[in-house]
């Protein structure tokens, strides 16, 4: 999965990509202008999987990742992003909205001052103004050709309406088959958004940004953009002690990461062996068959069925031949719906 990282000019969005990641990128002046994105995959900590890929220890052991973004984003007069800076993130499957909440005098403000409610504003106009025209071109062209008798016209009708009133689409926009029909097009007001409040060590007051996000069901976290950069960048042991002085358990990625999962209603279930024990991101309520196509599209196609246990009972009999013999599999067909944590192993004949 892949998370763009954007915000206003200093906002501290490269700042928070090093917090969540634990890289060196260049922050500040230091990055002077820097046109080239920094990325970085980080693995999804899991306990479970690392539990089973103990007891076969396997040649690999790959856990779920997210591939975060930070990509050069260049500013019209007003502040705000321009769109054709953001054509790379039409790519991604959720984007992350840095908010400035801190106060450092000595880092200007992208606008006259620093206020986060309006700033989240100036970027969510930008990101409705970035769809909006690209829906209007296709919708021109659409007409120019005389084919408005489709389901792409009258939906992009209804698209542009919305975004012409300043309204983002929002995530649950699309049924799934339209989608499909509108995936190349990569609307960004239709991702899932996270907004990333960065609060520095003295922060802003921003309650009216928390109850206008409570009131439209926008997601926000908080992250101590400076600090917890500088934590990430420790050895993991080390980490511990200034956390705990934070007051937190875990760094800002583990906490990221969970929230990203239960917001998008990610679950996650294991494939083990010799070879590789893996942990695979689904959405809740994905099937055995469509769970099998995420491993290979031949395992959905040839599926016969699916053996199914559940993990605790793989690392308690020692592993999944083992918990066969102790009855602790169950037999499941294409309909089964994966549960979180269930480990699989696809029958199948092509
Ligand atoms: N005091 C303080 N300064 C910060 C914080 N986050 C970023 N900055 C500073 O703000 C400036 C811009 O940060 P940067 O991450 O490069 O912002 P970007 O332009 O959005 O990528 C740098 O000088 C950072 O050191 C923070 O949480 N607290
Ligand atoms: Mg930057």
């Amino acid at each position: 999965m892949e998370t763009a990282i954007i915000g206003l000019a200093r906002s501290g969005k490269t700042t928070i990509f090093n917090a969540l990641t634990g890289q060196a990128a260049l922050t500040g002046d230091a990055a002077g202008g820097r046109k080239q994105a920094a990325l970085s995959e980080v693995k999804v900590p899991d306990e479970r999987l690392d539990k089973l890929a103990s007891l076969y220890e396997p040649k690999k052991l790959t856990h779920a990742s997210v591939l975060f973004k930070d990509l050069p984003l260049d500013h019209d007069e007003e502040g705000g992003i321009t769109a054709a800076s953001l054509a790379d993130v039409r790519r991604a499957d959720a984007v992350a909205i840095v908010i400035r909440a801190f106060s450092n005098d000595s880092v200007m403000p992208a606008l006259k001052d620093s206020a986060p409610l309006r700033d989240l504003r100036k970027v969510t106009d930008s990101l409705v103004f970035g769809d909006y025209e690209i829906a209007e071109k296709r919708l021109e062209r659409l007409d120019k050709e005389a084919k408005r008798d489709t389901r792409e016209y009258h939906l992009l009708r209804q698209i542009v309406d919305r975004l012409g009133t300043g309204t983002p689409l929002g995530a649950g926009f699309f049924s799934a088959e339209d989608a499909r029909i509108f995936a190349g097009f990569g609307f960004l007001t239709a991702k899932p958004l996270f907004v990333i409040i960065n609060t520095g060590g003295t922060s802003l007051a921003h309650e009216d940004l928390l109850r206008q996000a409570a009131e439209s069901g926008t997601d926000s976290f908080d992250i101590r953009g400076d600090l917890e950069m500088e934590i990430a960048q420790l050895p993991p042991a080390d980490q511990k002690d200034f956390l705990a002085d934070m007051g937190l358990e875990e760094p800002a990625k583990n906490r990221f990461l969970r929230h990203v999962y239960s917001t998008l209603h990610l679950v996650s279930f294991f494939t083990v062996g010799d070879d590789e024990c893996k942990a695979w991101s689904i959405r809740e309520g994905t099937t055995a068959v469509a769970a099998a196509g995420e491993i290979h599209s031949d395992l959905a196609k040839g599926f016969i069925r699916a053996e199914v246990a559940r993990w605790q009972d793989v690392v308690e009999s020692g592993d999944f031949a083992a918990a066969k013999k102790a009855n602790k599999l169950r037999l499941e067909g294409k309909e089964y719906v994966v549960r979180d944590g269930d480990v699989l192993l696809i029958r199948f004949n092509v």
